[in-house]
């Protein structure tokens, strides 16, 4: 059952919302924000990916070279040893690109719904060889020694998880690749437990195994060790493809609440809900059976890669999620939820 409430102003912000920052680009989508609270404002840290207007019979795209200045690919639509056939990525002789490049973007709010930029938070773009292709899909863990950014890094080579650390959003310290490809959906909680730090992740394992949702624990949050496996696909189920958690974890009376995504075989991409235990999170105390929130809304059914709802950043304030999600890979929405309803879904 849907037990979404949709803003009624979405979509919240779109490709028009903003600027280009590459030169030369137009914005293609916006999507998937980690979502955070500071000094007194609601913040988005945006996926934006950019790429070329698209002339008739090519796809362009741009990428980083290895001086880190951006390049122009461009590929004819007739070549035989080019498959086009999903908007997000191409092959081109055995070669997989991404047909846009994504990087971050900050906007803040003081009623978190109407998000405007500030010059003096720049975009964060991704850089060196791992990040060749961009970074995207960021998570925000606000912890006591300030944000903690965790994100997909794509480049030839791979597509893994980076972790940042900052406390102003204007400097950035980066510490580089945490999880080895294939690896994305990374989620850090919040606190400590038993004296450890936990996150989630998304191992990828083509032959034995799946898109399944793991566990790890760190002592410093550079190293990760003990995995577990929490959540496997569901064959025949609206998760039996890829699931992934959304943002950090909501420490609950009941347990952990982790609001994650799980997409089918026609990639279309519902959220769902997990609830770990308090004291051993690798423990599941329970899970969605039908998702708690699908694709419905126009804006989530049509888009750039439409049939798509995913979470990975929302403000908790009592019973309330406020969630801000990416639909149809291509806006910003809004959406509220309360906790008691979730768990009530769940137990
Ligand atoms: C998938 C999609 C894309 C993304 C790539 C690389 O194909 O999620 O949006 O760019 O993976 O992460």
């Amino acid at each position: 059952m849907d037990i979404a409430k949709r803003f009624t102003g979405n979509p919240l912000l779109t490709v028009k919302s903003l600027e280009p920052a590459i030169e030369g680009m137009e914005i293609a989508c916006i999507l998937n924000p980690g979502v955070f609270r500071y000094r007194g404002r609601t913040w988005l840290v945006l996926r934006v990916a950019e790429r070329p207007v698209q002339q008739e019979g090519s796809v362009s795209f741009p990428v980083y070279d290895e001086n880190g200045r951006i390049k122009v690919l461009s590929f004819g639509k007739d070549n035989p040893e080019l498959d086009a056939s999903d908007p997000r990525v191409i092959n081109y002789r055995g070669q997989d690109y991404l047909t846009t490049l994504s990087y971050f973007r900050l906007v803040s709010s003081a009623d978190g719904v109407n998000f405007s930029e500030d010059p003096a938070y720049p975009p964060v773009f991704g850089q060196g060889p791992l990040e060749s292709f961009g970074i995207e899909d960021c998570r925000v863990a606000k912890m006591e020694d300030g944000y903690w950014l965790t994100f997909t890094e794509v480049s030839p080579v791979a597509v893994g998880v980076g972790l940042m650390h900052t406390t102003d959003w204007k400097h950035f310290d980066r510490h580089g690749m945490i999880f080895p490809p294939h690896n994305k959906d990374c989620a850090l909680f919040e606190e400590r437990i038993n004296g450890k730090y936990y996150v989630f992740h998304r191992p990828s394992s083509p032959e034995l195994g799946g898109n399944y949702i793991w566990i790890a624990e760190s002592p410093d949050r550079l190293h990760w060790g003990n995995h577990k496996c929490v959540a496997t696909t569901r064959p025949g189920k609206w998760d039996s493809v890829r699931v992934g958690a959304g943002a950090p974890p909501i420490r609950t009376e009941k347990g952990w609440l982790e609001i994650y995504h799980g997409a089918d075989a026609d990639n279309r991409y519902c959220l769902g809900a997990l609830l770990l235990d308090l004291d051993d999170p690798s423990k599941v105390i329970a899970r969605s059976e039908e998702p708690i929130m699908e694709p419905s809304a126009p804006y989530e059914l049509e888009g750039f890669f439409g049939n798509v709802v995913f979470s990975s950043g929302h403000i908790v304030e009592g019973d309330t999620i406020t969630m801000y999600y990416g639909a149809s890979d291509e806006v910003i929405c809004g959406a509220i939820f309360s906790i008691r309803e979730i768990l009530s879904t769940l137990l």
